[in-house]
């Protein structure tokens, strides 16, 4: 609970900053786009872990501010990048079920759009299988964020409760193969023939596939034999701060 009430207070006392993680084309080597990932430092706590806090935002009811709070930020982000001479294609941001309750999440995307003049199709909204199913109407948010130009992608796939059929009819671009089957690809035959299926279930019904957790060239090699050129993970690199992504991957002049 005490835990709870510094978290209310975290965005107000500038505790809460992102980090963001490239996603890389494995071909050319180029920056495709990054998530952005919410990090907070509380001053006498340190970096308390996303895998505490959001889950703790999310009881609360607090994860509605801050997802708000880190799509402005992603969007500004990508602005001022850009304005600094760096073009970031675009920039994934993870939504929780509570921030589809409400109903606003379509106006808030929006008016976040029109304010940072960020394009839609340069931001990316990250959700679960879980959260298609567990959403009441989820279609319609979809749908509708769909209409207003954002894009979709399904982040653990393969992980969650799915209904194949709502792939098809639901307006979503982009699948992101777990990372728990990434990690013993080359050793664990029935990991690799996970993966392999996610691949082709992509290809099929005309998804991109990026794999999450990419850690070793190994997985990389394997990744290209099997026809998947989209990769985020430590190999390339760590979550870092805009700074870091900036000076790495500004063009050089
Ligand atoms: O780097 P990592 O430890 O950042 O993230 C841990 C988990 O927290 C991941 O499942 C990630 O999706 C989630 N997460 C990170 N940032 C956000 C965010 O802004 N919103 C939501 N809903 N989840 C986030
Ligand atoms: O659930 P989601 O996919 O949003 O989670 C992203 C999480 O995965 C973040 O916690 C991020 O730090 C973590 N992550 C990103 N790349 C790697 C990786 O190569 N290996 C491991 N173990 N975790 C990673
Ligand atoms: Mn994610
Ligand atoms: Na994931």
């Amino acid at each position: 609970l005490r835990l709870e009430s510094m978290l209310r207070r975290s965005i107000d006392n500038d505790e809460i900053f992102l980090n963001y993680q490239p996603q890389v084309d494995i071909e050319t080597g180029q920056l495709i786009g990054v998530e952005a990932l919410a990090r907070w430092k509380h001053p006498e706590l340190g970096l308390v872990p996303p895998v505490r806090f959001i889950p703790l935002a999310e009881e609360s009811g607090f994860i509605n501010q801050l997802g708000k709070w880190v799509l402005r930020e992603s969007c500004r982000q990508m602005v001022r990048w850009q304005e600094a001479g760096l073009y970031v294609p675009k920039i994934a941001v993870n939504l929780s079920v509570r921030q589809f309750e409400r109903g606003s999440i379509v106006a808030i995307v929006s008016s976040i759009l029109d304010e940072t003049g960020l394009e839609p199709q340069r931001l990316q909204l990250e959700v679960t299988e879980s959260v298609i199913m567990n959403t009441g109407d989820a279609f319609a948010f979809i749908n509708d964020l769909n209409a207003i130009g954002v894009g979709l992608a399904i982040d653990d796939f393969g992980t969650g409760y799915s209904s194949l059929a709502y792939l098809k009819q639901l307006p979503v671009q982009t699948l992101k193969i777990d990372r728990s089957f990434i990690k013993d690809i080359s050793t664990d035959p029935n990991d690799e023939a996970i993966a392999i299926a996610i691949i082709q279930l992509g290809k099929s019904l005309n998804l991109s596939v990026i794999a999450e957790g990419v850690e070793t060239a190994e997985q990389v090699a394997f990744l290209l034999r099997h026809g998947c050129n989209l990769a985020q993970g430590y190999f390339y690199s760590r979550p870092a701060a805009q700074q870091d992504l900036f000076e790495r991957w500004k063009p050089h002049s």
